[in-house]
């Protein structure tokens, strides 16, 4: 069928702009709300790749920078609409940053925000330790993770992350209101983003063992039927402590104090402690303490295979956050075992470079981070500046291979392909921060054009945002009330594993951008995460 993609959100007004036709057309149009023509211009031929299972043609409208709602015409086919304007994304900032509220677990919820989608207070028993003879341990509040109902620490870590370093590098960030209740700090009130993330910090705070250590994750046994979350009544178990956890928390509160000192002094100091302590535990525990679910456990595994980057994240950012040269050393003593782990094709085919992943396994991205907000001119941030630039330009170089100027290759189109693509757009954020470039501001509007609806699917991968956008993600609350999903929920998206069952139906040969189903079952193609949420945080931050 003759389509036009397009990112059915918008633009801003000096971005580039383009669609992609699927079909040759002389000439192409774009009308205003009105329907009067205000461009037209000619297609570019790019033809066939390997991602997108089209034949495709460019149609580049970046001379429109007049605000307001378009649409492309060519022959007889009209594109979804969509705005340009200096508040283009403005919407989806709010919505992105409100579905951390509606995962709110525990008492989190309020009417009054939370409207519709309101759920009564949910998992406030104790969880039982597994496996040791404990008294059950109060972990109440945080955000689900996720469709699921599960808490996982590495997860929660890295989420919180990307939206405190999206704090640091862009502190507009704080001027967002997305419709929260306002909570009391020392200096007054905090800024919406900070009582959001404020919930997973005192969350993952009960998640710390005495000793320092952290719990890997609180979950059910099994995971919960499709019900409400104050349905689920099963009895909770802290699964076994890791050293992923634990050096992820380390790292996670060292950024966090950084952020909260400036406007409350008692919670950062807290913070602070609590990121030592963790750190001292690792200290005294030198072997990795990787993470196996319990046997016939299904609940998230979030498995790692080693805990170098977590140990370098932890190392640099505790660095960043005090000065002391102690943890610089360390992080440089860590580089070498990141480095000399797993050097195949395969692997740096499918990650880039491992200094810049940024979650939620590997972990060096965000270390890196922090050593570049550090900057100090020393050798582990001229290292950390260096990778970021390396890999953007090889980002860059990847959207010269599609006519999408999508920054992906085929193996990146796994579980959670959406992120696989958010945490690249992280990456030329900060390069374009470091050396600012109209070649890294490119790619990261054609990366977020096929967020929005510039892919093959036609889809905008936000609910909510998008005349097209997908509607029925693997999330058990809405699912069970009968509801319409929150807006601002972003898609895992396009995977060629199709790892469950109704995915399994579609051919394998397939093109990776079409490996995508949008229906509830799909918890492999089209559930939704606090961490593909979280980056896309960061990325619109960026643009403020
Ligand atoms: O690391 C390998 C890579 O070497 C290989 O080339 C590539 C292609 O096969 O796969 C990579 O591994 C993938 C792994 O994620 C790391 O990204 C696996 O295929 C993929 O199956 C795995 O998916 C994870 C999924 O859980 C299953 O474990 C997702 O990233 C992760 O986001 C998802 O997390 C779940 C939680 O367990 C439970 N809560 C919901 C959440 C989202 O679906
Ligand atoms: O709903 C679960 C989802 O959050 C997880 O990502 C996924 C993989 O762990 O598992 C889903 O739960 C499924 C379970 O694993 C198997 N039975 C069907 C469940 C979904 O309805
Ligand atoms: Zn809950």
């Amino acid at each position: 069928m003759n389509k036009i993609f397009v990112n059915q959100v918008g633009f801003m007004p000096d971005s580039k702009k383009k669609a992609v036709l699927n079909f040759k057309a002389e000439e192409f149009q774009v009308i205003d709300a009105n329907g009067n023509p205000v461009f037209k211009g000619e297609v570019s031929h790019f033809g066939t790749d390997e991602i997108s299972g089209e034949d495709t043609y460019v149609a580049d409208f970046t001379q429109v920078t007049n605000q307001g709602t378009y649409k492309i015409l060519a022959g007889d086919v009209s594109s979804a609409s969509f705005f340009v304007g200096d508040n283009a994304f403005d919407k989806l900032m709010k919505d992105v940053c409100k579905c951390f509220y509606y995962l709110r677990c525990g008492h989190g919820m309020d009417k009054k925000y939370a409207g519709k989608y309101f759920h009564e207070p949910c998992h406030l028993t104790k969880a039982t330790v597994y496996g040791e003879d404990a008294f059950p341990v109060d972990v109440c509040g945080g955000w689900h993770d996720a469709g699921d109902f599960g808490r996982y620490s590495t997860a929660g870590a890295v989420a919180v992350a990307h939206l405190l370093y999206g704090v640091r590098f862009f502190p507009m960030l704080l001027d967002v209101e997305f419709d929260i209740p306002k909570v009391s700090c020392e200096k007054g009130v905090l800024p919406d983003i900070l009582a959001e993330v404020k919930v997973e910090l005192d969350f993952l705070m009960k998640m710390q063992r005495e000793d320092g250590s952290v719990w890997h994750k609180v979950t059910t046994f099994s995971h919960a039927p499709f019900i409400m979350p104050e349905e689920d009544e099963e009895e909770l178990f802290l699964f076994n402590v890791s050293s992923l956890a634990t050096a992820d928390i380390a790292a996670v509160f060292a950024l966090a104090y950084t952020v909260y000192r400036i406007v409350d002094k008692e919670y950062a100091d807290k913070l602070l402690n609590r990121s030592l302590k963790a750190y001292k535990w690792l200290e005294d525990h030198s072997e990795a303490v990787l993470f196996k679910n319990a046997d016939g456990s299904n609940t998230g595994e979030y498995p790692e295979n080693e805990d170098y980057s977590n140990r370098f994240w932890a190392a640099a950012s505790l660095y960043e956050a005090t000065g002391e040269k102690k943890y610089y050393e360390d992080a440089l003593k860590q580089k070498p075992f990141i480095e000399n782990y797993d050097k195949s094709d395969a692997f740096k085919e499918y990650t880039g470079d491992i200094f810049t992943c940024l979650g939620w396994a590997d972990v060096a991205g965000l270390g890196v981070l922090s050593l570049i907000l550090q900057d100090d001119e020393s050798e582990l941030y001229t290292f950390a500046k260096a990778a970021i630039l390396h890999e953007a330009d090889r980002l860059v170089s990847n959207g010269t291979a599609n006519g999408f100027g999508l920054c992906m290759k085929k193996e990146n189109f796994i579980w959670g392909s959406n992120m696989e693509l958010l945490k690249y757009l992280m990456v030329l954020t900060v390069a374009n921060v470091l050396e600012p470039n109209d070649k890294y501001a490119n790619t990261i509007t054609a990366g977020l054009d096929y967020l929005l609806g510039c892919n093959s699917m036609d889809v905008s991968y936000v609910t909510g945002n998008g005349e097209k956008a997908f509607k029925n993600p693997h999330l058990r609350p809405t699912f069970a009330a009968k509801l319409d999903a929150w807006p601002g929920l972003v898609s895992g998206g396009p995977n060629t594993g199709l790892q469950d069952e109704r995915a399994s139906k579609l051919s394998k040969n397939t093109p990776p951008m079409k490996c995508y189903i949008d229906h509830v079952d799909c918890y492999s193609l089209n559930e939704i995460t606090i961490y593909w949420n979280s980056p896309l945080v960061f990325v619109l931050a960026g643009l403020l």
